[in-house]
């Protein structure tokens, strides 16, 4: 057997859960640490646009029988960088353009140099239960400045306008998932028209391909509008420009400037471009691309040239006919979204338009609906967020408004975080690259902060930041005091590690890991009272604990975020072989911080003190205090089944009800807990036109991207778990989905996983070690393991749990033993 490449070993596992203390439980906090590479995906077959699927009821489109006459209705397509909101209008079409750097504002740094000197009194204010007074002196002297962080910005559009003719008939547009590419096809006045739109992150430009049954029947007349400050223009005869920069209303003035390009190549016809409008008569076909290039380098440098960025890929565009733009753009997708396959089984439903299944959907009458949203919420990380772009934002990239809700940032204290979830387990682990690149510059930005405002060394941010990287509390102090945004993101660092096991990955990040503990390290303090260490000022994500109130110290998601921090910043110096004296001394600092407790009601205490039963808003969408039980693995039923039980009387007392990112949660917790009905009522409650729009984004209500990301965790949770050290297969399948297959998931320990069941029962599994580690596999019932046909040698501690060392690159096959030959 090859050596274990991490410390898998029980005996580390224990050593490093030994510092949760937990009033009337065992504090065990699971610390799986695996290995493993990236398997690049088979391609599959090219299902042909506007077919029917290659499995019948297995059809991955999204589709609708008229044109979107709102944003909602729209479909979204994305290269990571560069996003489109297609309409697919009969006389007009309408592409709603963005690109992920195009930001109100420009670099700046919002840290406040008064924050340090107040920081004294505002800790004592806070202690002394004056929480009034701490955040009347936080809004004065330590919040950020400007107050609020920038906004998000939409590019404009692309419009085409149709000739006059006749009423369409034979309507359809579609979005097919498995290739990423959007069909509009309908019959006018004779002629059968069909558009198809895609944003290609192969050839960096978003591509659009109009033909039609009759020659000489393509005509339609382009141009740019804009809602920024900006200007058109003909750069040539065969295209069009929008040159502008980003509002200037701001405290922090626009300073993004952006050039979009739409070159036009037809086939027949005639051609010509003035005045910033893109003529086509005649035309047999035409194929019409977009690029954008903007002068933003990273959140400090605005230097680049946006003519030449946009320029730059269009010598590649001229040069392929449009076939192989498509090919070129399929294979890429596929490379990602081709790792998955998921059939839930499915009705006649299947044959509705997906807006009006929304509306119809009642759960088990439509499972496939959960497998194609499932799909849908993958497809969405594709297309916002690949190595070298931006980071998804509150909307992924995809935004019309000036000024968007929430200024759609960078949320840290629950929507980022759950925007990323999926990635390990829905095996996209490349999309959190512009996680990581973020991460690194909020270690810069952040220093600043802490330096400034703390005293302290490392980094932090609070709950927000944007394209600006601003780490400096904003906004009120309700909500913006909170000061674990960073620590939480930079866990993302481990859980790469977990999944993939890539020891270089973590020592190239390992700094930015070692400066958010850092930070801790410096600004914690004794609770009076308790003697713990604590973070001061702080609160527990956005949840008043008495009227107008929610300032704080040692909250418990913070501590349970530290915990984890802390652990994890140990283990992987020990890995690295770095850090002996800041290992030692984060392991003793855990061991100071104030425990998960159980408060008077049986619920997990949400604040150091019990104010659980007279906070003013008891069914309030934040459960920050349940971080120990999702994302993280502090709270299990059967390492602390006290903690677990005190999980499910706050999760009882929270309610089934909230925001669509928040019903995601639940749909997450309630699969930790092994609660499989609960949690599939909760995401059929998402999945109702409450919370999911026509074109299947997730409603806050308005869109935010976060609740799709976290029902896509959601559901994996319920077919494979592995944030313990053991990799769960079917920990939490719903009576309502008795029959299905998943494959090509990927679980912590670096395995591929792959599995079916019939009658709710396993029937068969598939594991593919990736890095050799052994494994602790837990199924619904025993199993049989064989290996290259022949039995594996297991050990089986308990019914259920079945332990076996694995060689990398082998596929073990898991059958139930009463089945197994
Ligand atoms: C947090 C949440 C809100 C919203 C916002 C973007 O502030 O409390 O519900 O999701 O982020």
């Amino acid at each position: 057997m090859p050596p274990t490449p991490w410390p898998t070993n029980r005996r580390n596992f224990l050593a490093l859960t030994a510092g949760g203390v937990v009033t009337g439980a065992t504090a065990l906090q699971a610390a799986p640490a695996q290995a493993g590479t990236a398997r690049p995906a088979d391609a599959e077959a090219t299902a042909p646009a506007g077919r029917a699927g290659e499995r019948p009821g297995h059809d991955l489109r999204l589709w609708y029988d008229a044109p979107a006459a709102e944003w909602l209705e729209a479909i979204p397509i994305g290269n990571g960088r560069l996003g489109a909101m297609v309409y697919g209008g009969v006389e007009s079409e309408e592409l709603q353009l963005n690109e992920d750097t195009v930001w109100a504002g420009g670099p700046y740094d919002p840290a406040n140099p008064e924050g340090l000197a107040a920081l004294p009194e505002i800790r004592r204010r806070v202690f002394d239960g004056e929480w009034i007074g701490a955040q009347d002196l936080i809004a004065e002297k330590f919040e950020a400045t400007p107050v609020r962080q920038l906004p998000y910005q939409p590019v404009g559009s692309l419009k085409l306008a149709f000739p006059a003719g006749g009423a369409a008939t034979d309507y359809r547009r579609e979005l097919d998932l498995t290739t990423a590419v959007t069909t509009v096809r309908y019959t006018r006045d004779g002629v059968t028209h069909t558009r198809e739109v895609f944003a290609s992150a192969a050839d960096q430009a978003i591509v659009l391909r109009l033909t039609a049954d009759r020659p000489g029947s393509v005509a339609f007349s382009a141009t740019f509008e804009t809602p920024q400050a900006g200007s058109l223009s003909s750069p040539d005869a065969l295209s069009v420009a929008l040159d502008a920069t980003t509002e200037t209303v701001y405290e922090v003035p626009g300073r993004v400037k952006f050039r979009a390009l739409a070159g036009v190549r037809a086939e027949g016809g005639t051609v010509r471009s003035a005045s910033g409008v893109v003529e086509v008569t005649g035309a047999d076909a035409v194929t019409l691309y977009v690029t954008v290039g903007t002068n933003y380098v990273t959140y400090q440098d605005l230097s680049a040239d946006q003519n030449a960025r946009a320029v730059a890929p269009l010598a590649g565009l001229d040069r392929r006919s449009y076939s192989r733009l498509r090919e070129r753009h399929i294979a890429d997708y596929r490379e990602l979204f081709g790792r998955v396959d998921l059939d839930l089984g499915s009705t006649q439903a299947v044959d509705l338009p997906t807006n009006r299944r929304v509306a119809a959907f009642q759960g088990g009458d439509d499972p496939q609906l959960i497998a194609l949203f499932y799909q849908f919420g993958r497809y969405l990380m594709i297309s916002c967020s690949r190595p070298g772009t931006q980071p998804a934002n509150l909307q992924g990239i995809w935004n019309p408004d000036l000024r968007p809700s929430w200024e759609c940032k960078y949320t840290l204290n629950i929507n980022f975080e759950m925007n990323y979830w999926l990635t390990g387990h829905a095996n996209l682990l490349e999309c959190l690259d512009p996680v990581f690149t973020m991460l690194e510059e909020l270690s810069v930005a952040g220093a600043e902060t802490a330096r400034l405002q703390y005293g302290a060394r490392g980094w932090v941010c609070h709950h927000n930041t944007d394209g600006w990287r601003g780490t400096a509390p904003i906004n009120q102090p309700v909500s913006g005091m909170w000061v674990s945004g960073g620590a939480w993101v930079s866990l993302f660092i481990w859980e790469h590690y977990l999944f993939t096991g890539d020891l270089e990955a973590l020592r190239r990040r390992y700094p930015v890991l070692r400066g958010a503990a850092l930070f801790f390290a410096d600004s914690l303090v004794e609770d009076p009272t308790t003697g713990c260490l604590v973070t001061n000022p702080s609160n527990s994500p956005e949840h008043e604990h008495h009227e107008d109130a929610s300032v704080c110290a040692g909250p418990t998601m913070d501590e349970q975020i530290l915990r984890d921090l802390f652990r994890v910043v140990a283990e992987a110096a020990e890995l690295l072989g770095v850090d002996e004296d800041f290992r030692a001394e984060v392991l003793a600092l855990r061991e100071r911080l104030a425990p998960t407790k159980i408060g008077a009601q049986g619920q997990v205490q949400e604040w150091q003190q019990d104010w659980d039963a007279t906070a003013p808003e008891p069914d309030h969408r934040h459960i920050s205090h349940l971080y120990g039980l999702h994302p993280s693995n502090q709270i299990t039923d059967r390492d602390t089944p006290e903690l677990a039980r005190a999980a499910r009387v706050t999760l009882e007392q929270r309610g089934d009800d909230g925001t669509g990112w928040s019903l995601a949660w639940k749909v997450n917790f309630w699969a930790r807990l092994h609660e499989s009905n609960r949690s599939y009522t909760l995401l059929t409650d998402q999945l109702t036109p409450e919370h999911t729009a026509p074109n299947l984004f997730d409603l806050h209500p308005p869109f935010q991207i976060d609740g799709n990301f976290g029902a896509v965790s959601g559901v994996t949770e319920w077919l494979l778990q592995s944030h313990t050290d053991e990799v769960q297969l079917l920990p939490a399948l719903p009576d309502a989905l008795p029959d299905g297959s998943v494959s090509g998931l990927r679980a912590r320990g670096a395995f591929e996983v792959s599995l079916s069941w019939r009658e709710g029962a396993l029937q068969e599994a598939t594991i593919r070690s990736l890095r050799g580690a052994p494994i602790r596999l837990r199924t619904p019932g025993p199993v049989r393991v064989t290996a290259d046909g022949g039995r594996v040698d297991a050990e089986r501690p308990e019914s259920g749990l079945t332990v076996f060392p694995t060689r990398a690159g082998t596929t073990y096959v898991v059958r139930p033993a009463h089945r197994a030959g």
